[in-house]
């Protein structure tokens, strides 16, 4: 293996002297911490911390004495409480899940843009992606990075991009094989019913060009890569991002996937423990917290990603200086992922209490069906609504169906239930029931 073709976007950067990067780390966190007094989010938060100039960082490790920034710092600086530029600056904004319904939302300058794409386009070379390449991205556009974001970034290293997005399979194929795609870009999940598909739908493996696949958004096993990989006769490789860090790319496998790069240059990496806080020695589990150096528009320092994954310690065979990190094991909070969606149960919770009728008690049930999840919920409703005739129980079921698929975006399944019925925890209520694993 160790002497494969290790393709390289700027290999200059890609394989810079751990000096090199540390210096380039430092320059650049003064600046962020320069240009970050310009919103009125850091501003306030270092004032408190009394923090009135970049002067406080001489070296890398004084990151340590930054306060950290969370998703409910960005819920509660919605919406323009993290803008560091003039308005008019601004060219794109995307958004995630909050864990209320206050989406987290970011905004970039073209600059930032330009720096997103560039990065989008450094892992998809690293994983052996180049101009030529046929890529179809199967992942949702809109407010979700994984759609535009990437398209972005393939374009730019010069791949010709199909901009399916997600769903319609049968479309999918039919591109694919018309095409000549080489690459997609989807969620394992969809990975796995893309491959039930070829089979239902009688295509022969050998009319496709397929050769590799970009994974991510949602956690996944060693193992159902493997499943996915001799399934479809492909190398799959595994992609890292979040939108408040410009969506995917910002860790990625190459060649030899064995981790993902988180690339150095542009990111701050940090792993802590959870409670503490504080660092966890290298290749120990903690939570990631990153700070992004490429970005004007909307600074984000020690952001806490909840994520949680470890250091791989050692030198990779592709040359690259950029430390990895591990598959994710899991994550600090509460935050579902259902078909590469992520749901809070709180925003779940928000719905049904300001909906007339529901009870006290519900239960979010998550499982798969087939290769996909399905999440259906359980609700209690009120000893009057269940005295009333079915029609108004089915118009009050569709009722919340519609409004949480306003809100998350997928459309569940609501069971209504007599009120009592579901199991009243002794301690903490339980309300998520993940039944994906079991
Ligand atoms: O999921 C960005 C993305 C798009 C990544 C396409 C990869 C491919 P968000 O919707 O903001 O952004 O969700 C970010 O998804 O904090 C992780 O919990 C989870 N996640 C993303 N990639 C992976 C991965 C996009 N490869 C959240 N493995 C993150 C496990 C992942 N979890």
């Amino acid at each position: 293996m160790a002497d494969r073709d290790v393709p390289f976007r700027d290999k200059a950067i890609e394989t810079a002297s751990r000096e090199e990067i540390k210096r380039i780390q430092t320059a650049g966190l003064k600046k962020q911490v320069e240009h970050a007094l310009n919103t009125p989010f850091y501003r306030g938060r270092y004032k408190n911390a009394g923090i009135t100039s970049p002067a406080v960082i001489s070296t890398i490790a004084d990151i340590r004495k930054l306060p950290f920034t969370t998703k409910n710092d960005l819920r509660d600086a919605y919406p323009y409480g993290l803008l560091a530029v003039p308005r008019e600056e601004v060219v794109r904004l995307h958004a995630s899940s909050g864990t209320t319904g206050t989406p987290t939302v970011i905004y970039l300058t073209q600059k930032d843009l330009d720096m997103a794409s560039d990065t989008m386009a450094r892992s998809l070379t690293a994983a052996g992606g180049s101009r030529g390449d046929v890529v179809q991205n199967m992942m949702t556009y809109g407010l979700f990075t994984g759609g535009l974001c990437f398209h972005y970034g393939a374009e730019l290293m010069g791949a010709m991009v199909i901009p399916t997005s997600a769903g319609n399979t049968i479309r999918q194929l039919k591109f694919m094989k018309d095409f000549g795609t080489t690459i997609i870009h989807a969620t394992p999940s969809y990975l796995l019913h893309l491959h039930a598909a070829i089979e239902s739908e009688g295509y022969d493996r050998g009319e496709l060009k397929l050769r590799k696949a970009i994974t991510g958004a949602e956690p996944h096993s060693e193992e159902l890569r493997c499943k996915i990989q001799d399934k479809l006769g492909i190398e799959v490789y595994n992609c890292y991002g979040m939108s408040e860090m410009n969506g995917p790319g910002l860790a990625f496998e190459c060649v030899y996937r064995a981790g993902m790069h988180v690339w150095e240059d542009r990111y701050i990496m940090e792993i802590v423990d959870p409670e503490t806080l504080e660092p966890v020695p290298d290749g120990e589990t903690g939570e990631l917290v990153l700070t992004i150096l490429c970005r004007d528009a909307m600074p984000l320092i020690r952001y806490r990603t909840r994520d949680l994954t470890r250091v791989i310690t050692g030198p990779c065979e592709c040359g690259r200086t950029h430390r990895r990190i591990a598959r994710f094991t899991g994550r600090t909070d509460d935050m579902l992922i259902i078909n590469g969606v992520n749901i809070f149960p709180s925003q779940i919770e928000e719905v049904l209490l300001r909906t007339k009728g529901v009870g006290a008690n519900y239960l979010i049930v998550v499982e798969k069906d087939g290769v996909l999840d399905r999440m259906t919920i359980k609700v209690e409703i009120t000893p009057e609504m269940f005295a009333d005739d079915t029609r108004v129980i089915n118009a009050l079921r569709e009722r919340i169906r519609d409004e949480l698929t306003a809100l998350i975006t997928i459309r569940p399944l609501v069971e209504i239930k007599q009120p009592g019925s579901l199991p009243v925890a002794e301690g903490k209520a339980k309300r998520v029931e993940d039944l994906r694993n079991s």
